[in-house]
């Protein structure tokens, strides 16, 4: 690199290295487009879903207008500032500046639904008090105007004492700009005026914040008052010195009398509400959609259920049918690449290692990308049409029958991409017994690096043949994730009668309306897993492929290799032709696979194979399973390198090698009661670092997920030899 090269940074870069100056909070009620509005200003891409509760930790990001640049924080819905669960516990403590790692926000921008202006409002009034610049994002206006509500955002910014108000699609990126240019100036206004809404509360809180830190914003003295027996309350007593709490206390009984604090607040704060809704917003006649005629009638149990089942057989269905064609093309792409390496490189080491290590390693796994997108696919669209919240209220009664509430089915439902995000998706639920039960049962629910491990063994040992208007692969698959929910679920049982015994959950979920899936959010949204999912083939799956293959191939026996070699020759000798072909192959196969047998993976497969001995597991089944324990579809990639170089090399695709793999006695390896407990063990087992990880670090401790572990780990090996020893 040359010096000038060092020191001259080109001009479009410098403005990437400035540090953004501010930066502002969005906040808003859940489910109100705040992470959509988020991703539209930064060009970020957080999840988003019509359900509350998507977005259950802060992000950040970084919006550009002209030559200056604007932190944002995405933040978890709430509807007030009185947290009541974990996650808008985040959202109210970055507003009210008490996350150690994050500095009180320059400015608010607040979310509010249009169609749901009555609690937006309600947050926005308290918001005002916290004496920052604020400004007001009225999402869903197309939503709005398709139902007849009609706003006049005019009034409401005067009624909001002078906060700007600007209404906007999110999805579709209508108003943005307007709203954009505002934020870059948002940091540097005057807070807007305080609605006079209660007076002698202002007044009170006023008189004793002349007695406070300067830096304490009026809402925190006034939840003190409010909130009388929280930490805040303490706090706030002891700051104002001697007699504080007597002070505290003679001013609530001025403001509230023998009225519960929280009543009055809320009878004050709504009649505020339905006094700005009056003037701004006109009330849309009632109409019934098509929409609202769907909901009602998907609300109800039968229809509602049946359509549940409907939609997941389809689901499945869909997986195994429509996959197949760029799945063989993607087979087809491997083979290719691994021919021409083997063609082009001489026999050896650096050719296995491409081909047998690399592209068999990995290309095993990519294989699944169109499954798994194709899976992605539906649950992003159930996601955000709004159907999954549909499903949570629909499940309520039989999650009750288990100890949890229809709460613990949407990080259930989102642990089906992944457990990772269900478990943090279980902030949502305030009650930590629930919430530790749901966060057990979620490794359960067959998440994506579970379908490529089914999706090969079915594919390999479960015929096509139809069943109804289902094929039998997809029926098998639909009772693999069967499986898992009833496994889940008695999990949850289990320890809310035991360990976790409690009082059972009660559940408020505001059911979103049904919406048309946005086209642009949805495939967004699946680039995006789909970027995540070949990361980790190239990343973590590569990593293991390359390791497993080493211990594949070395040591090699020259012992081996010499026989082998001086077998060939014997042969060339006597044969000649295809006959000579064919037999140096079987002499080549023969001698990877006793290479292999004497290799350290062979010596180590053998070494535990008898602990698996009694699930009808050989050396390499075994050694594969216990590679995947950190990673569960490293098992797929396992079985690819493994089977490239033994015996069954010669078979063109991994499901054919798989069928004619045999034991030394000439018998099959994978019969059915085998694969079937295989599939067990891959069902029930906790074989993910990675939610391991989440599970300790939101359960504060080692002791649940070395539980869930054990647990887990217990019940695939008794399910597999179970299958295995009854089956035959
Ligand atoms: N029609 C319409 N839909 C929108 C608009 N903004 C967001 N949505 C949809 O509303 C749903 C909720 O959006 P999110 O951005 O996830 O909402 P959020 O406020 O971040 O929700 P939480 O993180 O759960 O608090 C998604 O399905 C979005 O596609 C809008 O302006 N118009
Ligand atoms: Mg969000």
């Amino acid at each position: 690199m040359s010096k000038s090269s060092v020191t001259h940074i080109p001009a479009d870069q410098i403005s990437i290295r400035r540090q953004p100056s501010v930066s502002i909070a969005v906040v808003g009620n859940p489910n109100s487009g705040k992470s959509t509005l988020f991703n539209r200003l930064t060009g970020m891409r957080q999840k988003t879903g019509n359900y509350p509760g998507v977005t259950v930790e802060k992000h950040v990001g970084v919006t550009r207008i002209g030559d200056e640049s604007i932190e944002l924080v995405d933040l978890p819905g709430m509807f007030a500032l009185s947290a009541h669960s974990l996650e808008e516990r985040i959202a109210s403590d970055v507003v009210l500046g008490r996350m150690p790692d994050t500095p009180r926000p320059a400015g608010i921008l607040a979310v509010v639904d249009s169609t749901h202006m009555y609690q937006g409002l309600y947050l926005v009034q308290q918001l005002m008090e916290l004496g920052l610049p604020l400004m007001v994002a009225l999402t869903m206006t197309d939503a709005a105007e398709a139902s007849g509500i009609r706003i006049d955002t005019k009034a409401l910014s005067e009624r909001l004492g002078g906060a700007q108000v600007f209404p906007v699609v999110a999805t579709t990126g209508q108003g943005i700009d307007d709203l954009k240019s505002a934020l870059s100036t948002l940091a540097g206004q005057a807070a807007p005026a305080l609605p006079a809404f209660w007076q002698e509360l202002n007044a009170a809180s006023e008189a004793l914040a002349a007695d406070l830190p300067e830096d304490l914003p009026r809402i925190e003295i006034e939840r003190a008052l409010i909130d009388r027996d929280s930490d805040l309350a303490r706090e706030v007593a002891e700051l104002l010195g001697e007699g504080g709490e007597a002070r505290l206390e003679s001013n609530r009984s001025n403001l509230f009398g023998p009225e519960p604090p929280l009543a009055t607040e809320a009878r004050r704060r709504y009649g505020w509400v339905r006094e700005v809704m009056a003037d701004v917003q006109q009330a849309a006649p009632v109409v019934t959609t098509w929409g609202s005629r769907l909901t009602r009638f998907m609300n109800r149990p039968v229809p509602g259920t049946i359509g549940l089942f409907v939609v997941m057989a389809v689901v499945f269905q869909a997986v195994f049918a429509w996959a197949t064609p760029l799945m063989d093309a993607i087979d087809a792409g491997t083979a290719w690449l691994s021919g021409i390496v083997v063609a082009s490189l001489p026999d050896g080491a650096l050719a296995s290692f491409l081909a047998d290590g690399a592209i068999a390693g990995v290309g095993s796994v990519i294989i699944f990308l169109p499954q798994i997108l194709i899976l992605f696919l539906f649950i992003i669209i159930l996601e955000d049409s709004g159907y999954l919240a549909r499903a949570a209220y629909l499940m309520d009664r039989t999650m009750r029958s288990v100890g949890l509430s229809g709460q613990s089915i949407i990080p259930m439902i989102s642990s089906f991409a992944c457990a990772v995000p269900g478990i943090m998706a279980t902030r949502v639920i305030p009650n930590r017994r629930d919430r530790i039960a749901t966060i057990l049962a979620a490794p359960f629910m067959t998440c994506s690096a579970r379908l490529p491990v089914y999706a090969l063994l079915i594919a390999a040992f479960v015929p096509r043949g139809d069943v109804g208007f289902m094929n039998l692969q997809g029926l098998v698959l639909f009772g693999l994730y069967l499986l898992g929910i009833v496994a889940g679920l008695a999990t949850a049982l289990l320890v809310r009668r035991t360990a976790l015994r409690g009082p059972k959950p009660t559940f408020a979920l505001m059911l979103p309306e049904f919406r048309r899936p946005n086209m642009r959010t949805v495939m967004m949204q699946l680039l995006s897993r789909a970027m995540v999912f070949l990361k980790r083939a190239g990343t973590v799956i590569f990593a293991v492929a390359v390791v497993v293959w080493a211990l594949a191939y070395f040591p090699r026996s020259e012992e081996i290799a010499a026989t082998s070699a001086a077998r060939q020759a014997e042969l060339q000798a006597e044969l000649s032709g295809d006959e000579l072909q064919e037999a140096l192959v079987v002499i080549e196969n023969r001698a990877s696979a006793a290479q292999l047998e004497q290799s350290w993976l062979g010596r180590a497969g053998k070494l535990v194979a008898p602990v698996f001995a009694p699930l009808g597991w050989d050396w390499k089944v075994s050694a594969a399973v216990i590679a995947s324990f950190p990673a569960r579809e490293v098992v797929v990639a396992v079985l690819g390198t493994v089977y490239a170089v033994g015996d069954e090399a010669d078979e063109a695709t991994l499901s054919q090698r798989l069928r004619s793999a045999t034991r030394a006695d000439g018998t099959p390896v994978f019969t059915l009661p085998m694969v079937v407990g295989l599939l067990i063990f891959y069902a029930c087992c906790l074989q993910c670092v990675a939610t391991i990880a989440v599970i300790r670090r939101e359960t504060g401790g080692w002791r649940w997920p070395i539980f869930a572990w054990s647990y887990m780990t217990a019940i695939g090996y008794v399910g597999a030899m179970l299958a295995y020893q009854l089956g035959s």
